[in-house]
Formats: C-alpha cells, sequence, structure tokens
C-alpha cells in the first residue's frame, strides 16, 4: 500500500489560515503598508498632532501585519479594507495638495499616502488570491523607484520656487502654525508680505474677494489690498485649517 505523497507547497504552517500557506506577495504588501504608516507617523509629529486619525490607521496597520502573521487573511483583509477606507476619507484633503509639489511635505506625503495605498489594496486582492508571484519582486522594485521619483519632484519642485522679496512699506505678517493672526490692519492699497514660515502650505483667502492666495510652504508672497475700507473675514482654504481665520480691518 503505497503512502500519498505530499509535495511541499501543500504543507500548511500551524496558526495560519488551513486554506492558505502564504505567498511570495506577502512580504511586499507587509513593506509597503509598513512604509505608508512610517511616512504618516512622520507627517503627524510634524503637525503636532499626535491624536490625529493617520495615527489610528498606523495602528491599525500594525495589528494587521501582526494578524498576519498568525492568521494571514485576517490581516491581510484588515490591510485591505483600512486602506481602502483611508483612501476614501483622504480624497477631499488630497486634491488640493497635489497640484502643489513646490510644498513638498504636503505634496510627498499626499502621493505616498495615495500610491502607496493603491499599491497595498491591489496587492492585497493578488495574494489575497495566491497568485504566482514571479513579479513581486519587479513590482517591490517599481514600488521603491516611484518612491525616489516623489521624493526626487518634491525636493525639486521646492527648491526651484522662489517666493517674493520684501519691498520697501510692506506691511509683514509671518505665518509660523496654523494659525493668523485675530486681526491684521492695513490701510487700503497696503500691500502684505505674507511671509509662511511653515513646512506646510497655506492660502490666504479674504471672503468675498478676488484675494485667494496660495502660501507655498517656506515661501513669502506679496499681496496688494486693494480692498474698500471695511472688515473682511480671513481664512485657510486646506481642509482641516479650518482654525485659521482672521479679521483683515481695511482702514
Ligand atoms: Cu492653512
Amino acid at each position: 500500500m503505497s503512502t500519498p505523497t505530499v509535495r511541499p507547497d501543500q504543507v500548511s504552517d500551524r496558526g495560519r489560515d488551513a486554506s492558505t500557506g502564504g505567498s511570495g506577495w506577502d512580504p511586499l504588501v507587509v513593506a509597503i503598508a509598513a512604509a505608508v504608516a512610517l511616512v504618516d507617523v512622520v507627517f503627524v509629529i510634524l503637525i503636532g498632532e499626535i491624536a490625529h486619525v493617520l495615527t489610528v490607521a498606523a495602528i491599525v496597520t500594525v495589528v494587521g501585519i501582526v494578524v498576519m502573521q498568525r492568521r494571514r487573511r485576517v490581516g491581510l483583509g484588515i490591510l485591505g479594507v483600512s486602506s481602502l477606507l483611508v483612501l476614501a476619507a483622504a480624497i477631499p484633503f488630497a486634491v488640493g495638495h497635489l497640484g502643489h509639489p513646490e510644498s513638498g511635505v504636503d505634496w510627498s506625503h499626499t502621493v505616498i499616502g495615495l500610491v502607496g495605498r493603491l499599491f497595498v489594496v491591489a496587492l492585497v486582492a493578488v495574494a489575497w488570491r495566491e497568485r504566482p508571484d514571479t513579479a513581486a519582486r519587479p513590482v517591490g522594485v517599481v514600488a521603491i523607484g516611484l518612491l525616489a521619483v516623489i521624493g526626487t519632484v518634491a525636493l525639486v519642485a521646492t527648491a526651484a520656487t522662489s517666493g517674493d522679496d520684501r519691498q520697501e512699506g510692506d506691511i509683514e505678517l509671518v505665518v509660523d502654525a496654523t494659525a493668523f493672526p485675530e486681526r491684521i490692519t492695513v490701510a487700503s492699497g497696503d500691500v502684505l508680505f505674507v511671509d509662511n514660515t511653515h513646512i506646510f502650505r497655506h492660502t490666504f483667502t479674504v471672503e468675498g474677494t478676488d484675494i485667494d492666495v496660495e502660501l507655498p510652504a517656506l515661501q513669502s508672497v506679496r499681496i496688494p489690498i486693494d480692498l474698500p475700507a471695511g472688515s473682511y473675514s480671513v481664512f485657510c482654504d486646506i481642509p482641516g485649517h479650518e482654525s485659521m481665520t482672521s479679521v483683515l480691518v481695511v482702514e
């Protein structure tokens, strides 16, 4: 009586899902998910808001990676679903940043978050179905190449952008955090010299007027205030910066 032979790829690991033995895509899923989470953690540290939805997303990513070691498909599911949810939630915040590579931190974080999560979702689908993993290495090389391209674009665009020089008579306004001064007083015809010393982009938007000016990270911009006398509401038009408001008094 012959003994049934068992091929090595039919041996299931103890502790893993009984239906699966893993695939060569798994390390790539873990590497990209971890890289995106790391970038998010650096971002929340830079903005000084640790209690941020991206911190929760990073924790969920770590949980997914840990669970994957014991319950592979459950872990893959956590990584795939959480990436999809964060992608959907991030789109309103991301759209405005995409056209501004000159604000390198915002731009590179946004692009890495979007592209990285798209990679994670696609790779989770491939790993889940245990597709042949011969392409895993080339896909990994493409992912690293994209990361290098994103970093290079952000650095070059940031370095290539030069702000305005302050001129005599300009009224200086420094933006060094996600806050404007409570009140800005100018005479009609004055020029505001807005110096954004923050590593994030902002806008100087005056409600009910044509003044809606991009303030690139670490750049200065001259803004002529050709408005009739009166009080105007000022705000930053970037989602998440709702605390950036002020009153512009034109005398
Ligand atoms: Cu802002």
